[in-house]
């Protein structure tokens, strides 16, 4: 078993400390940060996510091994992001209401800050309001919703409509992603741009701002 296949059984187990441990020796060892994210890490969340849709593991152990791909990616952080470059933006990003899946949001904002946007991080289970009130108080010119429930995903429509009643549709981007969301769910609520994947938002993001 090689080392990123290591992490990720470590992962699926929601070994923590061992997960960043083998995450600092990946790094030692020259591997690239975005493999590292990608063959370690998310691939362990994927079979997770697969043996959790079947009924074999359940919510606990979801979130151990959430837990534990935080403890990761906290440490890959520096890593995919470009060190010292300076902020062409300001963006918000949350998980809107109802929704408390993390993990996805969490990548976003570390790749946004990777491109040297300052991230305003509003947590999971965010109100239309106030995705709104901290991209006024901001001045941000781009909100980021994330939302991995399919019961949830409509409160993205909710943002826009919001972001119109309070005059600032003109003056910020809306930009939707995780799991359930499509471009047509996007096109259809009003939102600006979808992405699917934080690496993809970030780039997005980064024009928007230029
Ligand atoms: Co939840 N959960 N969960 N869960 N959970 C899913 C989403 C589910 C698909 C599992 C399943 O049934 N197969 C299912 C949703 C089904 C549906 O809606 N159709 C589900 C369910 C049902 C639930 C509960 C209702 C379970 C229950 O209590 N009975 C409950 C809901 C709680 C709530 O939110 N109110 C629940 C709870 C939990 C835990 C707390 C145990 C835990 C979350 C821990 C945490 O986040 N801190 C959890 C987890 C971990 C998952 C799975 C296994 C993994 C999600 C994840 O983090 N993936 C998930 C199954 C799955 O997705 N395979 C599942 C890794 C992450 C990197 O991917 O967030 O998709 P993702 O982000 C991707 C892209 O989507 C994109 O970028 C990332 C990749 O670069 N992206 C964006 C995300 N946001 C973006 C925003 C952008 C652009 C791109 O622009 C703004």
């Amino acid at each position: 078993m090689n080392i990123l296949e290591e992490m990720s059984t470590f992962l699926q187990q929601g070994r923590a400390k061992q997960v960043k441990e083998l995450v600092a020796q990946a790094i030692e060892e020259g591997i690239a940060p975005q493999e590292i994210l990608e063959k370690g890490l998310l691939s362990g969340m994927s079979i997770i996510g697969e043996k959790f849709k079947n009924n074999e593991v359940f919510v606990p152990e979801v979130l151990i091994a959430a837990r534990a791909m935080n403890a990761g990616t906290e440490l890959l952080k520096p890593h995919l992001a470009t060190a010292g470059v300076k902020s062409s933006g300001t963006a918000v990003v949350g998980t809107v209401k109802g929704d408390l899946h993390d993990i996805g949001k969490n990548l976003v904002k570390m790749m946004l800050e990777g491109k040297g946007l300052t991230v305003i991080d509003l947590g999971v289970d965010v109100s239309p309001e106030t995705f709104v009130e901290k991209a006024i108080e901001n001045n941000a010119q781009v909100i980021c919703c994330s939302a991995l429930l399919t019961t949830t995903m409509v409160e993205m429509k909710n943002v826009v409509a919001k972001a119109e009643e309070k005059g600032i549709r003109d003056k910020v981007k809306i930009m939707v992603g995780g799991a359930p969301i499509t471009q047509e769910f996007c096109d259809s609520i009003g939102a600006d741009y979808y992405t699917t994947d934080a690496a993809s938002a970030s780039d997005v993001a980064l024009k928007i701002c230029a």
